[in-house]
């Protein structure tokens, strides 16, 4: 370039670019290429030059407009890296922190409950289901080989829902099994789950609520047997109340669904209340072979396949776990008792640290 007044141009130009701000850029960019920039208005000229004289121009403004577009591009590049670490640094959080607060919140007793059976039994490879709160009398009833006049069917101990003509009348489920039915029926055996969840009777009391907790477990396969209900069930209670010598025993009993049936009671001093001490038994859950008539009620044939199935109320071991007196203290929301009983969300959990 041999023009002076190009390289003056041209060295001011750079110049102001290199120290230019983002506003002050732009400015710069615009006066200089924009539609009535300097140099179009340069390289506008070239249009009425001789051949020759364009020739020799034309390299020479084309040169400036090459040097001072890179240097815009340049001083473009280096301010947005320059905003874009700044952006960085004023969103940067701590990903290290806790969720929120330690203490804002807790786990209820009940869900603990729930969580802990749902570790243990994890842990032998069941898997949990849930299902519909609201059912019918077939999936809460009859399914379960419970007669019809069966007093558990009565209005007086079962909420029912307003019935629909033509469609079986809706009920709130007495217990999880409708679950257990609905696995039955959709699922090929094997079949090893727990079913915990909310359940609903009509019942209100000192140590009764209309609306209560369950945990039923199920395992079908070809040739499970009393042998396989009573590991598993003693492994389970050794490991809730974390005592591997925790004294169980197995007493026969009656369900309709199941056959024989056993009800399952654990060591414990009556006077102090301590488990797995003293001489006296408490009643804990209650059990059976799963009763071959519930197996061809689901289309599957209790010739080929057998099983066992368990149920147990999650409010009364959560209150023998931890010594709490009065049922109605789970559903009060009294935060200053919660607080007290509750659990660590940071904590869940973990059948490897002990329950
Ligand atoms: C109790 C008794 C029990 C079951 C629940 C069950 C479910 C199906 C088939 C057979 Cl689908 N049985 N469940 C069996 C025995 C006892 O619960 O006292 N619960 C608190």
């Amino acid at each position: 370039m041999t023009d002076p007044d190009l390289l003056q141009l041209q060295s001011e130009s750079v110049a102001s670019i290199a120290k230019a701000d983002a506003a002050t850029l732009e400015a710069l960019r615009v006066g200089l290429l924009g539609k009535a920039g300097q140099i179009t208005a340069l390289l506008k000229e070239l249009g009425s030059m001789e051949p020759e004289a364009r020739k020799v121009r034309g390299a020479e403004v084309n040169e400036l407009k090459a040097v001072v577009t890179s240097a815009l591009e340049a001083r473009k590049a280096v301010l947005d890296e320059t905003a874009l670490s700044l952006k960085l640094q004023a969103e940067r959080i701590d990903i290290s922190a806790p969720p929120r607060p330690e203490g804002l919140g807790c786990i209820h007793p009940i869900s603990r409950t729930m969580e802990e059976i749902a570790a243990i039994f994890g842990a032998m490879g069941f898997t949990i289901k849930d299902g519909p709160d609201i059912e019918d009398d077939w999936y809460n009833f009859s399914a379960l080989n419970i007669p019809a006049h069966h007093p558990a069917r009565a209005m007086m101990d079962t909420f029912y829902l307003q019935a629909n003509p033509g469609v079986r009348p809706p009920v709130l489920r007495t217990h999880t099994s409708p679950v257990q039915i609905r696995t039955l029926l959709k699922e090929p055996p094997p079949i090893r789950i727990i079913v915990p969840g909310r359940t609903f009777r009509a019942d209100h009391d000192a140590t009764h609520s209309p609306m209560f907790h369950q945990t039923e477990g199920l395992v079908i396969g070809k040739g499970i047997t009393l042998a396989h209900l009573k590991g598993c069930l003693i492994d389970f209670l050794r490991a809730f109340f974390d005592n591997p010598d925790l004294p169980v025993r197995f007493r026969a009993s009656y369900f309709p669904f199941t056959e024989p049936s056993m009800e399952v009671d654990i060591g414990w001093n009556r006077k102090t209340g301590e488990i797995g001490k003293g001489t006296d038994w408490l009643e804990i859950l209650g059990s059976g072979m799963v009763h071959p008539n519930v197996l061809a009620n689901c289309g599957i044939d209790p010739r080929e396949y057998q099983g066992f199935a368990f149920g147990v109320g999650i409010e009364r071991i959560t209150m023998l776990k931890h010594g709490i007196a009065d049922l109605r203290l789970f559903y009060e929301s009294d935060v200053r008792w919660l607080r007290h009983y509750g659990f660590s969300a940071l904590a869940p959990a973990m059948l490897h640290e002990g329950i």
